[in-house]
């Protein structure tokens, strides 16, 4: 019997891959079809599949070519699949021609002609971008805006600032730039919020009420209360409401909290998350500046909420105010006292730490080095040295596109992935809201 392997994403299966299945499975008796994992895809630069694994097996499955289905996750699988299942033929696309040349010393290689005027980019570039409008002042736009470009499924086309002349050099890439959110509003599908957290709540409740769908930096309110209303104001009018977090949407830092989730270092007794800048967040030219719990302080809590979730007992907060802003907190500490468990994070704006992030165990720890929320790398260290395990992870632009991709996807299938649980997006905001109005401060 000749076995054949072939491998592929096969997002959106089209003709040009069921004809190439075909061919493939006539180069032998037995063919078996290697899916990419959604993880794999993401770390050779695929970040814009838009169908999930489960969703791309089944359309495979659905021809009825394939003898095998197997999933395909790490670089270097496919020397491993072929002397594992015996394979006697690899094959591929001519546009991967020399590219597998190397699978020559385990078995044949056969490029097949590629079917041109298909791909599954075309498909993707053929369905409507999401027209996404910018609201804020931060330079951080003019960033969030260059890493939109590496999404097919969005589009950038108008940003509202306070006042003219902010960002004035983001004026010739948009198709609108104004200084009315309403007008931003009646030119797009959906909106990112990126302005001072104090102006999340207004500005999210004007774009529902306007039928947007949102992705707001996080906080997205400064209350419970606030956050509350939001989130049935989005699920009433149908539209998605995302927090823009970042970490959450980084393959590291998901897998990181699934680790930890099943046991890697025995029960978890404490985690300790620390994030600073010198760069005072918001923005110079429009003065209006934000302090570290606003900067810092969602990032910071994302870890503590979901490994231990947000019913702690008590929490003290240590706040110092910086003295040339009066009233922006430039350094902060949070404790967080659990029944069996603590937390603890430090934020600083205007103060340098290290950035780590350690989560203690009762059978190992897990180190993540600076800048933590970037997780492209962390240990799980035990007693024995010789059991520690090294984890790497590609992070491509600070896990912006991860975002983005996440919100496209969301956006289309209506379901609202919940990177970011909704007990967690709530309790951020109600940190902010006893941090405002003093409860808990032990200054
Ligand atoms: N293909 C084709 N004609 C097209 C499009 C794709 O023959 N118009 C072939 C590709 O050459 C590949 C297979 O269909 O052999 C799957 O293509 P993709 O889903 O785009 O995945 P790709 O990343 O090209 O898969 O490691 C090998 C890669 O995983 C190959």
């Amino acid at each position: 019997m000749t076995k054949v392997i072939t491998y592929g994403t096969y997002d959106l299966l089209h003709y040009g891959h069921i004809r190439l299945l075909e061919r493939a499975k006539e180069l032998g008796d037995y063919l078996i079809i290697g899916v990419t994992a959604d993880d794999f895809d993401k770390s050779r630069g695929k970040i814009n599949v838009q169908q999930p694994l489960e969703e791309r097996i089944s359309a495979i499955r659905a021809t009825g070519l394939a003898d095998e289905i197997i999933v395909e996750e790490y670089e270097g699988q496919k020397i491993d699949d072929i002397r594992r299942l015996g394979i006697d033929i690899f094959t591929v696309g001519s546009d991967w021609i020399g590219c597998f040349d190397y699978l020559q010393e385990y078995c044949k290689v056969v490029y097949l002609p590629r079917t041109e005027g298909i791909s599954s980019s075309e498909i993707r570039a053929g369905q409507s971008s999401l027209r996404l409008g910018m609201i804020g002042y931060s330079s951080f736009l003019k960033k969030f805006f260059r890493e939109s470009k590496f999404v097919n499924s969005v589009k950038i086309v108008g940003i509202c600032v306070p006042k003219d002349g902010i960002l004035k050099e983001l004026k010739p890439e948009m198709e609108l730039y104004t200084t009315d959110c309403q007008t931003l509003l009646e030119y797009v599908d959906a909106v990112y919020i990126h302005s001072s957290p104090s102006q999340h709540f207004e500005q999210c409740k004007l774009a529902i009420e306007s039928g947007k769908h949102i992705i707001c930096e996080s906080p997205i309110a400064m209350s419970i209360k606030e956050c509350e209303f939001l989130v049935e104001l989005a699920k009433n009018k149908n539209v998605i409401l995302m927090e823009a977090l970042r970490t959450a949407y980084i393959t590291g830092y998901s897998r990181l909290v699934l680790l930890l989730k099943a046991g890697k270092i025995g029960r978890i007794i404490s985690v300790d998350a620390v994030c600073t800048s010198l760069s005072i967040f918001g923005d110079v030219e429009t003065n209006m500046k934000w302090g570290s719990l606003e900067t810092w302080g969602p990032t910071a809590m994302l870890p503590v909420f979901q490994i231990l979730g947000t019913d702690y007992l008590e929490k003290r907060i240590f706040t110092l105010k910086d003295e040339i802003s009066g009233n922006l907190d430039m350094f902060t500490k949070i404790d967080f006292t659990y029944s069996s468990a603590t937390a603890s994070i430090r934020v600083g704006n205007g103060v340098k730490s290290e950035g780590q992030l350690i989560v203690s165990g009762t059978k190992g720890y897990v180190f993540v080095p600076a800048p933590w929320w970037k997780t492209d790398y962390f240990e799980i260290r035990y007693e024995n040295p010789l059991d520690n395990k090294r984890y790497f992870y590609q992070v491509d632009g600070e896990g912006i596109r991860y975002e983005l991709v996440a919100f496209s996807n969301a956006v289309r299938n209506k379901t609202s992935d919940y990177y970011i649980g909704n007990n967690v997006t709530l309790e951020i905001c109600n940190v902010m809201n006893d941090f405002g109005c003093k409860k808990d401060n032990k200054f």
